[in-house]
Formats: C-alpha cells, sequence, structure tokens
C-alpha cells in the first residue's frame, strides 16, 4: 500500500464520460503468461470529455492501439490507465498479459486445482484488462478461448457458442458471444478437463434450454441434486414471479476453490464445489438444502441482477436482498415455511444483529465504502430481504407481483437503484412508501418496547409500542420507521379474538409510525394472550414481560408454527440470561419445572411437524445469547447454555429416547418429511449423549449410519460431549475421507468447535493434517473460522492466546487472499462487546495488523472502524 486506501461516497455517484457498447477479448491461456487481448467499441457521454481513466490491477501493459494505429497518449497510473485526447467514438485495443497461476487471491482470472475461472464481481474484471469496471456500463461481449486442448478440452464463457476451431501444436479455440449486455462483473471464463452432467428445461414459452453441469474428474454421482434444484428454480420462477429464462444454454461449473459461495455471470455461473456435490455418502440434509437455495439464487439472480443490474455498488442490495427474497420463497414454497422460516430468523437476530452493533454497521445501501467487498454483508443480503419482505408484507403478494412486474417494465436491460425499486412498488400498489424508505438508509436494530392493559368494563385491550435505534458506530441520530407489527390476540379456550378498532375490523399487521403509539382493541371479553411479531414481520428487537405461563400458552395455542416457535425461543431466552445473572453472582443454575414441561409437551405433541418440534427443541446459539448482553460473558453464557442442555436431556430422556427410536428410518431420500425425521432424531441424539448410554448409543449411531446426516449426527455429538468414543470416530473418518476436501470440512469445523481444553493447540495441529490448505477458502473457514466464531470460550481465552492465533493467520492471508482474510476477521472486530481485560488483548492485536507495511485495503478498512469506535 503507497498511499492510504481512499473511501468512496454514494453522494458522489456520476456517470460516465465514456461508455462502451461492445467488447471483444481473446484470451491465449498460458499459466503464468495470459495474453489478453481487448477491442472494445467506445462512445462519449459528456460534451468535450477527452480523456478516460480505465481501471486496472496486476497487469502488464503490451500494446495500445485506437482506431487500429498506436496509441501514446496514456499514462499508467495506480488505479489504471489513463488515456488522453480521445477522439468521441473509437475502437480501442488494449493488450495485457496476467499471471493466473500466480493469483492467490481468487479474483479476477485464477487456476483453481489445474482449472482457469474467473471471479470478477465486485471490481475482479480490472486484474483481466484495463477496462471500464463499473456496473452502470453495459456492453455486449464476444470471448475467444484458446488453449492447450489436451488440458483444457473445455472453454466456456457467457452466452453461445458461435465458433471453434483446431491449431497447430495442439491448442484449440472456442468463441462466445453472449446477446445481452452486461456489466464487466457479470463476465466469466472457464477452462479444465471436467465430467459433464446434462439435461434439458422446456420453458413455459416452449423453448429448450440446454443444462450442463460441469465437475471435477469423478464427480459425476454427487452432481444430480444440482440439476434437480436447477430445473426447480426454472419452474418455480415461471410460476410464481412469471419469469422465464432468456438463453438457449444454461452452465454451472463447481470449482474447489472460490471465496464465497457462488457467482451468478450471465450463463455461466461457477460454483464453490460445496454448492454443487453431493450424495447421500458426503452430504448432510443441510448440504442438500443448501445447494438446493444457493443454486435457486443464483439462478434467481439471472432477472434479479442481470437482466436489471445495479446503477453503482451501494446499490447492492437491490439485487442481493430482492434475490435472497427470491430464494427465501422458493426454499420456502418448495420445503417447510415455518422452518425456513426459523432459520433466516436465527441468522437476522444471532450474526446480523451482532453485525448492526458492530464497527462495521451499516445502512443495506451503505454511504461509505473503502473495500467493495467488504460489504457482501449480512446486513445487505439478509436484511436486505427483510426489507423486501416487509414490503411484501405491506402490499401483499398480489400487489408486490404488480410492483415486480412494472420494475422489469421500466428498467429491463439497464443499471438501476434501489429507489427504483421502491418507487415501482410504489406506484404499482398505490401504496404510500415514503416512511418506509428510511430502512434503506438507517442503519442499526430498532427496539420495540411493548406495554399493554386491559380493561375489564370497557372490554378493551391496549398495546402501547415504543420504538428505538440505538446510535451505531456509523450513524448518531436515528428516525421511527415504519414497522409492519403482526399480532394476534387468544381467548384463554385458545380461539382467536378478531382485531377490532374504532369499530371496524382491521388488520392482523399494524403499521407502527411513531416514537410511541398506542393501539386499542374493542370488544375484548377477557384478558387476552397475545402474541407478537409474528412470522419476524419486522427486523427489530422486542421487549415485552411475558410470564412463563403466557410463553407456555402460546407454544401450544399460537396458530401460527413460526409464533409457536418464538414463544419457545422467548421462554428459554427469559430463564437463560436470569440464569447468566446467577452464575455471574455465583450462584447455581436453576431451571423451574414448567419450562421443561413446555418442552415435554411439544417433544410429545403428535399434531407438530417433526421438523418444526427438532426447531423448538434447539437451543439458541452461544452467539444468539451473547448479544442479549452489553457485555458478553463466553464463560457463564456457556456454563449456562450446557446446563440447560444438560437439564433437558436428564429431564426428559424417556420422551426424547422414545422420540430417538420411533424415528429410525431404513431408506435414506432427501423429502422434506424424511428430512425432518432424521432432524429431530439427531437432535434427540445430541441430548442422549449427554445422559449415561451416550457413549453406547452415539457409537451405535455412527456404525449403523448410511448416510452423512447420521453419521456427521454422531461426531457432533460425540464431539459436543466429548465422549470417549470420539477420538476413535474421528480417526475412523479421516482414514476414510482424507482424500476428500470437501468432506474432511465437516471434521474440520468439529475441530474448530472442540469443547476440549486444548482446543487452540488441537486446531494449531490440524493444519498440518494433509488434507488442510490455507490457500483453500472452505478449509480455511472449517477449521479456522469455526474456532473464531464458533467456539467463544477458547476463541476469547482470558490469556489473548485465540486473538494472537487469529491475527497470526492474518498476516498470512492479507498477502495471499486478503477477501478471506477480511471475512475471518470479524470476531475480532466485536471487541467492544467484551470485558477490559479481553478488549485491550483485542486491541493490542488489532493495532499489530494495523501496523503491516502492505496491508490490503480489505482489512485497512475493518482494523481503521474498530479501532476508531
Ligand atoms: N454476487 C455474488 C457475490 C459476489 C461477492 C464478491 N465479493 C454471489 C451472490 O450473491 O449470488
Ligand atoms: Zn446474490
Amino acid at each position: 500500500m503507497t498511499q492510504q486506501p481512499q473511501a468512496k461516497y454514494r453522494k458522489d455517484y456520476k456517470s460516465p464520460d465514456f461508455t462502451i457498447t461492445h467488447l471483444d477479448l481473446a484470451f491465449d491461456l498460458e499459466a503464468s503468461q495470459t495474453r489478453v487481448v481487448a477491442k472494445s467499441r467506445v462512445k462519449q457521454l459528456t460534451e468535450g470529455a477527452d480523456s478516460l481513466l480505465l481501471d486496472g490491477d496486476s497487469l502488464v501493459l503490451k500494446r495500445v492501439e485506437i482506431n487500429g494505429s498506436s496509441w501514446s497518449n496514456y499514462e499508467e497510473t495506480e488505479e489504471g490507465l489513463l488515456l488522453s485526447d480521445l477522439p468521441a467514438q473509437f475502437e480501442l485495443l488494449i493488450e495485457t498479459e496476467i499471471n493466473p497461476e500466480a493469483n492467490s487471491s481468487l479474483e479476477g482470472l485464477y487456476l483453481s486445482d489445474g482449472a482457469y475461472c474467473t471471479q470478477c464481481e465486485a471490481e475482479g474484471f480490472r486484474r483481466i484488462t484495463y477496462y471500464l469496471d463499473r456496473p452502470d456500463v453495459l456492453a455486449k461481449f464476444t470471448t475467444k478461448i484458446t488453449a492447450d486442448k489436451a488440458s483444457f478440452p473445455f472453454l466456456l464463457s457467457n452466452g453461445n457458442k458461435i465458433g471453434e476451431g483446431e491449431l497447430e501444436n495442439g491448442r484449440h479455440w472456442v468463441q462466445w458471444e453472449d446477446p445481452y449486455a452486461k456489466p464487466s462483473y457479470l463476465f466469466a471464463l472457464v477452462a479444465g478437463d471436467f465430467d459433464l452432467l446434462e439435461d434439458t428445461f422446456t420453458t413455459k414459452s416452449g423453448r429448450e434450454v440446454a443444462l450442463q453441469i460441469f465437475v471435477d474428474k469423478g464427480n459425476l454421482n454427487r452432481a444430480p441434486h444440482a440439476m434437480t434444484s436447477l430445473k426447480n428454480s426454472m419452474k418455480w420462477d415461471e410460476e410464481r414471479f412469471g419469469l422465464e429464462y432468456d438463453l438457449d444454454i444454461y452452465m454451472i461449473v463447481a470449482v474447489d476453490f472460490f471465496n464465497m459461495g457462488a457467482m451468478e455471470n450471465k450463463g455461466l455461473n461457477v460454483f464453490n464445489s460445496k454448492f454443487v456435490l453431493a450424495n447421500s455418502d458426503t452430504a448432510t440434509d443441510t448440504d442438500y438444502l443448501g445447494i438446493e437455495a444457493v443454486i435457486g439464487h443464483e439462478y434467481f439472480h439471472n432477472w434479479t441482477g442481470n437482466r436489471v443490474t445495479c446503477r453503482d455498488w451501494f446499490q447492492l442490495s437491490l439485487k442481493e436482498g430482492l434475490t435472497v427474497f427470491r430464494d427465501q420463497e422458493f426454499s420456502s414454497d418448495l420445503g417447510s415455511r415455518a422452518v425456513n422460516r426459523i432459520n433466516n430468523v436465527r441468522i437476522m437476530r444471532g450474526p446480523q444483529f451482532a453485525e448492526d452493533c458492530s464497527p462495521m454497521a451499516h445502512p443495506i445501501r451503505p454511504e461509505k465504502v473503502i473495500e467493495m467487498n467488504n460489504f457482501y454483508t449480512l446486513t445487505v443480503y439478509e436484511k436486505g430481504s427483510e426489507v423486501i419482505r416487509m414490503m411484501h408484507t405491506l402490499l401483499g403478494e398480489a400487489n408486490f407481483q404488480k410492483g415486480m412486474k412494472l420494475y422489469f417494465e421500466r428498467h429491463d436491460g439497464t443499471a438501476a437503484t434501489c429507489e427504483d425499486f421502491v418507487k415501482a412498488m410504489e406506484d404499482a400498489s398505490g401504496i404510500d412508501l415514503g416512511q418506509f424508505r428510511l430502512w434503506y438508509s438507517q442503519s442499526g436494530t430498532p427496539v420495540l418496547d411493548v406495554t399493554t392493559a386491559y380493561d375489564a368494563s370497557a372490554k378493551t385491550f391496549a398495546m402501547t409500542v415504543k420504538q428505538h435505534t440505538p446510535a451505531t458506530a456509523d450513524q448518531k441520530e436515528k428516525q421511527p420507521l415504519l414497522i409492519p407489527f403482526d399480532i394476534e390476540l387468544y381467548a384463554q379456550d385458545g380461539s382467536v379474538i378478531e382485531l377490532q378498532r374504532n369499530g371496524q375490523k382491521v388488520d392482523n399487521v399494524l403499521h407502527v409510525t411513531d416514537a410511541e403509539q398506542t393501539f386499542v382493541f374493542e370488544g375484548v371479553n377477557e384478558a387476552p394472550k397475545v402474541s407478537m411479531l409474528r412470522e419476524f414481520s419486522a427486523p427489530v428487537k422486542l421487549n415485552y414481560d411475558y410470564s412463563d405461563e403466557e410463553l407456555a400458552f402460546l407454544m401450544v395455542h399460537a396458530r401460527n408454527e413460526f409464533a409457536r416457535w418464538d414463544a419457545g425461543q422467548m421462554l428459554l431466552a427469559k430463564h437463560i440470561k436470569a440464569n447468566v445473572a446467577r452464575v455471574q453472582s455465583g450462584e447455581s443454575v436453576e431451571i423451574p419445572a414448567d419450562v421443561i414441561d413446555a418442552f415435554r409437551g411439544v417433544l410429545l405433541n403428535k399434531e407438530l411437524d417433526v421438523a418444526l418440534i427438532a426447531e423448538v427443541m434447539t437451543l439458541p446459539s452461544e452467539n444468539e445469547i451473547g448479544g442479549w448482553f452489553d457485555v458478553v460473558d463466553v464463560d457463564a453464557i456457556n456454563l449456562v447454555r450446557d446446563a440447560f442442555k444438560s437439564a433437558f436431556a436428564k429431564e426428559l430422556e424417556d420422551e426424547l429416547s422414545a422420540v430417538y427410536h420411533t424415528l429410525a428410518q431404513d431408506e435414506y431420500s432427501i423429502d422434506h418429511a424424511a428430512i425432518g425425521k432424521r432432524t429431530l432424531r439427531n437432535v434427540c441424539l445430541g441430548y442422549l449423549a449427554l445422559n449415561g448410554q451416550g457413549d453406547e448409543l452415539v457409537n451405535a449411531h455412527y456404525a449403523g449410519s448410511k448416510n452423512m446426516t447420521d453419521t456427521a449426527a454422531a461426531l457432533g455429538a460425540a464431539n459436543h460431549a466429548q465422549l470417549p468414543c470420539r477420538a476413535a470416530l474421528m480417526q475412523s473418518f479421516s482414514d476414510k475421507w482424507q482424500h476428500d476436501g470437501l468432506v474432511m470440512d465437516k471434521w474440520f469445523m468439529l475441530q474448530g468447535c472442540n469443547p476440549a481444553a486444548n482446543a487452540l493447540e488441537n486446531v494449531k495441529a490440524q493444519m498440518s493434517h494433509p488434507t488442510f490448505s490455507l490457500k483453500n477458502p472452505n478449509r480455511t473457514r472449517s477449521l479456522i473460522a469455526s474456532f473464531c466464531n464458533n467456539n467463544p470460550v477458547h476463541f476469547h481465552a482470558k490469556d489473548g492466546s485465540g486473538y494472537q492465533f487469529l491475527s497470526d493467520i492474518l498476516i498470512q492471508l492479507n498477502e495471499s487472499n486478503p477477501q478471506v482474510a477480511s471475512r475471518l476477521i470479524d470476531p475480532l472486530l466485536k471487541l467492544k462487546r467484551f470485558d477490559e481485560q479481553r478488549q485491550k488483548l483485542m486491541r493490542a492485536e488489532l493495532e499489530r495488523l494495523a501496523s503491516l507495511n502492505n496491508l490490503a485495503k480489505d482489512l485497512y478498512e475493518k482494523i481503521n472502524k474498530a479501532l476508531e469506535a
């Protein structure tokens, strides 16, 4: 880093002076010296403009020509290539040389296990050639790829294949043409030798689309689930959103070295193999569902992202929030809506709420960015989806779909803004979203404090709702938001009390708009039980002084499955919080019998979906619990959570054991009923492992397992309970799978979360395991990130050893892969949430990193924010 990285601000957006309408690319692939010839048609947009700065990074410039003649009016700068004395319209030729073999950042063109592939979002295209690498420049691309034929029989890029040929010296070429104008971030190139799974999909208008999934040799038997998920996505998008695929071919390539989940490049998605490869021997049910969701997500981007893209990167949530909303709806329509909602809400209440009160707090549409890759966050994605969901709630499905239609009518083929989306929703529905827009610009998690009063003589029930959003690192002043607040009232016998205000029947969704507001309901004949924030109708924290009895009532009588689960969570939260305080003042953990009984009732309820029972019986994570406190006491939280787990295991032993035995299945299938049964059975196993017969039971579960879901559950239970069989089972698994990194990630993850006293030493030792490599992001996440994020007691060890370990790793990754480093650092940024001693130790590590003289801007941005806070 030669100079301090500069921030960009949303308010400074300026359209470019020139645009590029066509780009013809030619690649001559060689591992260390790839030649790229880029011919563009450039057009002036601002009259009089005659200089143009093209973005570029790590390029060796070989040649510049304008209109066929060599051009010398240019300068190579820190940011790229500054061309001057330009005509108003011209053909530009740039030849550069790049080194894919040396590219360990996995951004731009790189080699993944011998195959070439690209990752260009957000600003990786500038590592391929000098270009206007910004999303509001849309060009039609052709791509010619030349490479050695024996090593790289498949040469792929966006769009349709328009030519191919053989060359001397064993090389061959293929040329592709993408008929849709696109920004550079959607460009992709892949060259390699793969196994190929092929199928077709006929669209609703009768066009046949070729579907191709490319996987590493030998992995063909792990590709069918991804193919099924793709076809399901295509069908669902036609049925629910009326959206049809627009090219004749859709390709997916699975690679082992990838910084994130997958990438929606036009017609040629590149995927982390984790989100493609599955069979019952290698993948868990969670993996199967993850594949379905990510395949869906990338496919849905074809309309929300590719056909309509973002004007600038501050608008990222325009495509990401909306596409997450769409993939969540897809998973909910195909599987259990309640279970999907519960899992999404867990992410919001856990890591997203934590991000909201961290130094990285930002609105879903950020105002200020140094490194764009730092803003592919839970806030932009998950909270962004919640904001879309709130609009869906306020408008209803029919109006929402009218809004989508209008959005495409207005913006198809262009680069749009979040405001364009909201305006389309507003215009199509006639519903005023004025105040609602604040969700795009205000950061932080709003808090709702609710109090109620029943007036028996007037038969009225009043709910007073106060809202406030605590100040965040990026924004001190907050305003009241429009919060859709979904409620339901119940009578003692469980019947629903109709909501009536001012003599009118009213909807369940109240519009909370003011700092304080009272809603009075009439005709309420008895003091009601009230279910609030149903379906998590807004991404807020709710405070209401529920009694145990009310929560136990809602766990049984709430009509909505999500609300039942949520009542269980609130009951747990109440007692976990109280017990953390007890432990901190030297008392022992106490769990009232009525709490245990409420969960016993759920476990024995034959009417409930088993998948929902499994969710109800799952305790909140240590991280989520940490979020309930101003100062996180990792040791007390761990102790209390373990005590709850043991108490459930002991008090509910007979019921857990009965459920465990009745849910055994002979055959493996991945339908939702079968998944639900396995999930609940394995939740029961996790508890039973803590009891006297745990070792025997878990051993038998492992030995009898015929699928990875059960195998991983046995290992997880042995690991958490530190059973005597743990070592042997871990060894058996590693012996069987050490040739397969993707499968071994489950094992590394357990090493990361190992509760044993020597957890850190053990993690360090596993870094020498033959399957581990810090160069592979999946391995790094499974071992290192799981330790730092999901082993709080050891990561936050009082001697600072966990912090020091992380920063040692970050020093390496800062050079080799700054994007992975920047994700990994997150737990260290949250120093303010810990006691003074830990804060001091965390700060010392941040300062050590800050003093590196080659600090990547990814880490620079986050570390600076954390140290400033
Ligand atoms: N759009 C990509 C994410 C790109 C991340 C760049 N650091 C995947 C997705 O959201 O679908
Ligand atoms: Zn996305």
